[in-house]
């Protein structure tokens, strides 16, 4: 029995760069199987909504695993888009995410969907991770690597989970363990990764990280130094919670408590 996959694609003004990426992922996953792709788009302009549905219906005459787009009216935020996108759809075992920019392409998301369709794997959710190793290719600008691996670092010690990139905008994860966790999930913006990663390794779900190729796409909508400040305050946030005596909790009316929390 081969599992299936349900791939979220967050959209906020892409109509520009998501159709090539979106044309080469349906090639490949009409060769896979098992996957159904939904963009979901929130809160940018009517004209940008309508110019995204018009190429999401044109690939979906020829490739109708994609589903109709969810376009909502307000702004979610990253996180919260693709959280609504796994809660539109209820058939797969597998929920997925992956940017749109492309900048983990269309093979490398494909290479790893394909290790859960069939059933290569026995872990609860595989991160995508930009480690520069040998026989693989991250191509980044340097100021972007050197901040991404500064906020990894905070995040591996602040959070005490050894993760190499919590960042990474290609992930997979059961929709068990999503479900187990996603009471609890506040985090919408880009900053949603790190909450989610630390509230599945508190269920006891096992996390891993598979190295990818990527390469850098103009046109992003994160602003260094400005999202960067919001995310650490997401780290911050997310620590302080994971850290909260059960009994504070009851009284706060939440009910957060890592498996492994020591209060
Ligand atoms: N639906 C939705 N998608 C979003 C939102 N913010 C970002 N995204 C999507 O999240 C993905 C990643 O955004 P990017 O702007 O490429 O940011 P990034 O990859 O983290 O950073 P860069 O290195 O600048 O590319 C893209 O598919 C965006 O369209 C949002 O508020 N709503
Ligand atoms: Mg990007």
């Amino acid at each position: 029995m081969t599992a299936k996959i349900l791939l979220v694609i967050p959209c906020f003004n892409e109509s520009g760069r998501i159709a090539p990426f979106l044309t080469e992922l349906c090639a490949l996953a009409e060769t896979l199987g098992r996957i159904s792709i939904l963009v979901v788009e929130d809160g940018s302009t009517p004209e940008e909504q309508h110019r995204l549905s018009q190429l999401v219906h044109t690939i979906r005459q020829k490739y109708p695993f994609v589903r109709e787009p969810l376009l909502l009216s307000s702004n979610l935020g990253k996180g919260g888009a693709v959280y609504a996108g796994w809660q539109a759809h209820q058939s797969e075992e597998w929920l997925a995410f992956v940017d749109a920019d492309g900048a983990c392409s269309a093979p490398e998301t494909m290479r790893l969907a394909r290790l859960l369709v069939e059933g290569q794997t026995s872990v609860d959710a595989v991160f995508a991770s930009r480690i520069q190793m040998l026989g693989h290719r991250i191509q980044r600008h340097l100021h972007r690597h050197i901040i991404g691996r500064i906020y990894a670092t905070i995040v591996s010690i602040l959070l005490e989970i050894p993760v190499h990139d919590s960042q990474c905008g290609l992930k997979f994860i059961r929709r068990s363990s999503y479900a187990r966790v996603s009471p609890s999930l506040e985090v919408k913006d880009f900053g949603f990764d790190i909450e989610l990663m630390a509230a599945l390794t508190d269920s006891g779900a096992i996390v891993e990280e598979v190295p990818i190729d990527w390469h850098e796409v103009p046109g992003g909508k994160l602003r260094l130094f400005r999202d960067a400040f919001c995310m650490l305050n997401d780290v911050l946030e997310v620590r302080a919670r994971r850290r909260t005596p059960a009994w504070l909790a009851h009284l706060r009316g939440t009910t957060r408590e890592p498996a492994n929390a020591t209060t």
